[in-house]
């Protein structure tokens, strides 16, 4: 069994750097992202044909998503799923569920599986448990019990282990799932909700974390983003695939503005936070968090 494994897309993002052309919104990068992230799964470069295609959560960015974010998910997935089937769980961005975007449009769209409640499919053979994201780490396990057995399991948590910058989630704090809470005879999950990239042991299974498929803050600036293939039979190997990045830098100096390239996301700190540094950043074709604000509220996008 082959999966086009992809999460976190985060549609619908709008922010706004001073410098960017008209019109332009990050949503379009995340767009161009989520796009090509699901051409992977008709890549002959891939070697071989996928069996289905996942989506682990925060497929939208916020849960009442902009219209066209909507309408573009629909339209991305509508062709897809003529192809193979897809599957959708819904993460903490997505928390009421996808089935009530554009009056239940997900759930007419043939060879579209959408996971708002637990759910067990089969793909190739496999039995696959698909749980959407829950906070509470006992509901968590309520919810993904009837999944014991399963060769795959799909989840959007933070489980005991998992990392975010020098960060680790540890079983006993808020949110994280602790091996105790996994299913009986799970050994593998296909995991969204992590936005770096990483695998990890949880008892007797690996999580397998593809990250999100762009930058979603500049915490992310220095991540490689992309989606991932889990190849699994009577062994279990996962690939990361690679998709590029818009360019995000933290201008510290004079200097670090030298190295500023067109279409760059620059975030002015410390003693670049002057006009005439970013003034440079705009002459070198930088676009800029907009940090003494001359613009109305509404096109200011502060970024994480
Ligand atoms: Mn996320």
């Amino acid at each position: 069994m082959r999966i086009l494994h992809v999460t976190d897309t985060h549609l619908g993002i709008r922010r706004y750097f001073r410098g960017s052309p008209p019109g332009w919104s990050r949503a379009d990068d995340h767009f161009g992202a989520f796009r090509a992230a699901l051409a992977f799964a008709c890549d002959p470069a891939l070697a071989g044909p996928i069996d289905a295609v996942i989506h682990s959560g925060d497929l939208f960015d916020r849960s009442h998503p902009p219209a066209d974010a909507v309408a573009a998910a629909i339209s991305a997935f509508t062709d897809l799923a003529r192809q193979l089937p897809v599957f959708l769980v819904p993460g903490n961005h997505d928390r009421l569920g996808l089935m009530h975007h554009a009056d239940g449009a997900f759930g007419r769209i043939p060879g579209l599986t959408v996971a708002d409640q637990p759910l067990a499919v089969h793909i190739a053979g496999a039995r696959i448990g698909l749980v959407p994201f829950h906070a509470a780490p006992e509901a968590w396990a309520t919810a993904a019990a009837p999944l014991r057995d399963c060769d795959l399991l799909v989840a959007h948590q933070a489980f005991d282990g998992a990392r975010v910058g020098n960060f680790v989630f540890r079983a006993g704090h808020d949110e994280t799932i602790a091996p105790r809470h996994l299913p009986p005879g799970v050994r593998t999950i296909l995991c969204g909700h992590i936005h770096p990239r990483q695998s990890h042991t949880l008892g007797p299974a690996t999580v397998y974390y593809t990250g999100s498929t762009e930058r979603t803050a500049f915490s992310e600036r220095r991540e490689t983003k992309g989606c991932g293939l889990l190849e699994l039979d009577r062994t279990v190997r996962y690939r990361w695939l690679d998709l590029p990045s818009r360019p995000m830098l933290e201008v510290r100096s004079h200097d670090e503005a030298e190295g500023v390239t067109q279409g760059a996301l620059v975030r002015l700190a410390g003693e670049a936070l002057t006009r005439d540094v970013q003034n440079l950043v705009l002459d070198r074709g930088g676009w800029v968090v907009p940090w003494k604000p001359d613009v109305p509220d509404r096109q200011i996008g502060l970024f994480g």
